[in-house]
């Protein structure tokens, strides 16, 4: 059959309104700097996403909170202004209270059994049930935010040392009660903040990752005792803002979520190299890292985990299951 004129001019008209309502240039966001692996992994998914969908889905990357520290990116993220945050899940707590199984203290063994637990039927459930929530983010992948210990300005070995100490915790109560079971006196700050406080004294010391550490220059502000504590391993998490996704078509929100996936991948690859990369640097500035045997800091844990944990007893015993 041979196509008219017009039906040839209303079939392009057609495409090209198809294309103009669905290409998207998406703003992703991070706290991070630029060359972090989080930021990185995300450029990179963007960079795919654009080659694979000709354009129609591209990022653009705003690291380093230049939107602003987590507690508002989510809320930006969840009104649709951004449209691509990865944010650390602790944040994420007490807007979406389901996942704070994620972020109690020791929920899990070391980093290989957080993996495991992220890339398996646990972890797709958190991410759904996030997306279920009537928070209006879409929970896309999980990333690695490798384990977290007590950084300070006096050396800490023992809970005992830790006697009033004021110590930046994220803005979750569950992080606040988590450290004053363990000893000290938890404070919720911003990122973006703790860096002053340490400097002025407002604050005693923090508790992060070494890239984290390292990046955010808060050794530079005094905190020069790493204490390997290692008392929360919290998931990063990648989510898309429910506006943004609600505007891409059933073929391009699989792209986007098997694209997801695949950073989730790389950004592992990339975390191993800078903790390794980055704990030198620190070692090599002088940061003394404190190795201890942190089941003092367990045992004075286990009332938050009664706590908290009492909302999600099974699920916190199949993941004591997972090997
Ligand atoms: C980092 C995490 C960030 C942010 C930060 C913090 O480890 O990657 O997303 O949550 O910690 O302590 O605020």
């Amino acid at each position: 059959m041979k196509m008219n004129l017009n039906t040839l001019m209303a079939a392009t008209l057609l495409a090209f309104t198809t294309l103009a309502t669905t290409a998207q240039t998406m703003k992703a966001a991070d706290v991070h700097p630029a060359g972090y692996p989080t930021v990185v992994a995300v450029e990179n998914m963007g960079k795919k996403l654009d080659a694979a969908t000709q354009g129609r889905i591209k990022f653009q990357m705003f690291p380093g909170s230049v939107l602003g520290g987590e507690k508002e990116m989510i809320e930006q993220t969840q009104v649709g202004a951004i449209q691509i945050l990865r944010t650390s899940l602790g944040p994420v707590g007490p807007v979406v209270p389901e996942v704070n199984v994620f972020n109690m203290p020791f929920v899990f063994r070391d980093i290989a059994h957080m993996r495991a637990v992220i890339d398996g039927p646990i972890g797709q459930e958190l991410l759904d049930k996030l997306t279920a929530s009537p928070a209006r983010m879409v929970g896309l992948a999980w990333m690695d935010g490798g384990s977290r210990s007590l950084y300070t300005k006096k050396p800490v070995r023992t809970p005992a040392d830790l006697k009033g100490q004021k110590i930046r915790m994220m803005g979750n109560p569950l992080f606040v009660d988590t450290m004053n079971a363990m000893g000290g006196n938890g404070i919720a700050m911003g990122y973006g903040e703790v860096f002053t406080a340490i400097q002025t004294g407002v604050i005693d010391g923090a508790e992060n990752n070494p890239p984290s550490l390292y990046t955010a220059n808060h050794f530079k502000a005094g905190a020069k005792y790493y204490t390997q504590t290692n008392h929360l391993i919290i998931p990063e998490i990648l989510v898309m803002s429910k506006v943004a996704w609600d505007k891409l078509s059933p073929a391009d929100q699989a792209l986007v979520k098997k694209s997801a996936r695949d950073a989730q991948l790389e950004q592992r690859q990339l975390w191993d190299a800078a903790v390794a990369d980055y704990s030198a640097k620190l070692k090599a500035e002088g940061v003394e890292f404190i190795a201890l045997d942190n089941k003092p800091f367990f045992d004075a844990t286990a009332p938050v985990r009664a706590k908290y944990g009492a909302q999600f007893t099974a699920l916190m015993q199949r993941i004591a299951d997972v090997k």
